[in-house]
């Protein structure tokens, strides 16, 4: 029986991250994880650990802090540490760096659903402005913000044939032409806790409608990029199918080939945003921005990309941003979906304000944003103030047209309605794309238990006093 084995602390230490097989320790039993990295959620951040105690680091990646998890963990157990390298009976451990030490300071306004890792969104009511100040920009991090110094920051292009080449910061600024595009990211947890509402309890952070924003991107197209490494964009190797692209704190994703090279895609390696340089949260100094695409796709921090015959192999690909079937409420089967790229058609009620009275009418202005993935345009906003029955269009031409080729920036909209009609009212949006796609009336028919792609129709009663 493999569970009764002892190992020495020495033993023990020599399967750290660099070795075949590595081990950690919890209390005082040891386990092998070496079939459990691959399906770990946060990849191979868990051989940091390798070689000695997990206790360290689950106590600040408390997500780990689980029966559910303890349970996968006890699969690996294959014995215990030989007491006489215990001191009163415990492992002795050597205090850990707490990589979140170093995450920025944030806006106070925003709404923290995390701190460690940071997950904020933005109040809705300040998602008032075509762009979104990056102060209030939502910030969605897996793990910790690496700390980057630009001057020393590399990214690394390693093609099909393992050719490999290397950009520095000013590279990418000053050799090839700088690129300007508005483009909206959506976190696909966005609205999740209507999701929870409406229908059922769904595993994730329960965003509210503000798991979005929109911003100005400035950068190299990767299209250049990836010619300048040797990569042939015009007539592309059939081996690569995919762009994978790497974070610093190791967080990874990749798109299709067709969008990466799309000379109309529009995909930067964007060193600036809202005309600044990246703040830190949002991926100082470079990340990659994928229009259209499910904001988990642009890779903040990047600092390799990789051109190749497989997506990226990292969980937040492969298995979380996936959805399944209302009634697919076990152990998803992860390879039977696919990974989320483009999305769906997304409305969202951010406030209601009584209008500043001129006369004796007083009206009441509802605003919003309607978004469309893949750089369809949003054609049509529908407003309901009687919960579904009848139905106005919104103005939605208050806004300046964004930069890129397509419409790659949500639609902010706006309905005034005297406020008489209001009274006990319950507001309903609903918006529709270019390709004359809609949004489902009820959230169950779309339930997923990750509680991805959140878009039925948004319902939200007035209230006077707001
Ligand atoms: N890139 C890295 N390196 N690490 C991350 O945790 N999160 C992704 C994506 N890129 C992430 C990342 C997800 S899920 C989202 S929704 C967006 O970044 C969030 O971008 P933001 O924090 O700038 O709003
Ligand atoms: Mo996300």
């Amino acid at each position: 029986d493999g569970a009764k084995r002892v190992f020495r602390l020495s033993e023990v230490s020599s399967h750290d991250k660099d070795s075949e097989s590595p081990w950690v320790i919890k209390g005082t039993k040891v386990y092998d994880i070496t079939d459990w990295i691959a399906g770990h959620p946060g990849g191979n951040v868990i051989l940091r650990a390798a070689g000695g105690s997990v206790d360290p680091y689950w106590n600040i990646f408390s997500i780990h802090k689980k029966q559910e998890v303890y349970d996968i963990l006890e699969e690996f157990l294959i014995g215990h540490v030989d007491p006489q390298d215990l001191i009163d009976g415990q492992v002795p451990v050597d205090d850990i760096e707490d990589p979140f030490v170093q995450d920025p300071q944030r806006d106070p306004r925003l709404i923290v659903h995390s701190d460690k890792p940071m997950n904020a969104e933005s109040p809705t009511t300040l998602l008032s402005t075509f762009l979104t100040p990056s102060d209030i920009f939502y910030v969605r991090n897996h793990l910790w913000v690496p700390r980057i110094v630009e001057k020393e920051h590399k990214l690394v292009v390693e093609l099909d044939d393992g050719e490999e080449k290397e950009y520095t910061m000013s590279d990418l600024r000053k050799n090839f032409k700088q690129h300007k595009i508005t483009a909206t990211l959506q976190c696909s947890g966005n609205r999740r806790s209507h999701m929870t509402e409406g229908s059922r309890p769904t595993n994730g952070l329960q965003w509210e409608a503000g798991a979005i924003g929109n911003a100005e991107w400035t950068g190299p197209r990767l299209r250049d990029v990836l010619a300048d490494a040797g990569f042939n964009v015009a007539d592309p190797p059939d081996e690569v199918q995919h762009a994978q692209f790497v974070g610093a704190e190791t967080y990874g994703a990749s798109i299709p080939l067709s969008k990466a090279i799309d000379p109309r895609g529009d995909v930067i390696l964007a060193c600036q945003m809202n005309g600044k340089t990246i703040p830190p949260d949002h991926g100082f100094p470079l990340r990659v921005v994928a229009p259209g695409h499910v904001a988990a796709r642009s890779v903040k921090w990047v600092t390799r990309i990789i051109m190749s015959e497989e997506e990226s192999t990292s969980q937040w690909q492969r298995r979380d941003y996936k959805c399944f079937g209302p009634n697919d409420t076990e152990k998803p089967n992860w390879d039977m979906a696919p990974a989320i790229q483009e999305t769906p058609v997304q409305s969202a009620i951010t406030c209601m304000h009584r209008e500043e009275a001129k006369d004796e009418i007083k009206n009441v202005v509802i605003e919003g944003y309607a978004f469309s993935g893949g750089g369809r345009k949003i054609i049509r906003v529908d407003v309901s103030t009687d919960d579904g029955r009848t139905w106005g269009q919104a103005e939605t031409d208050i806004d300046p047209v964004s930069n890129g080729i397509h419409d790659w920036s949500w639609k902010r909209w706006k309905y005034t309605v005297p406020e008489k009609k209001m009274v006990g009212a319950t507001v309903v949006v609903k918006a529709v794309d270019e390709a004359y796609n809609g949004q489902p009336e009820h959230h169950e028919p779309t339930f997923n238990l990750r509680g991805n792609l959140t878009a039925a129709w948004h319902r939200v009663k007035y209230d006077p006093q707001k």
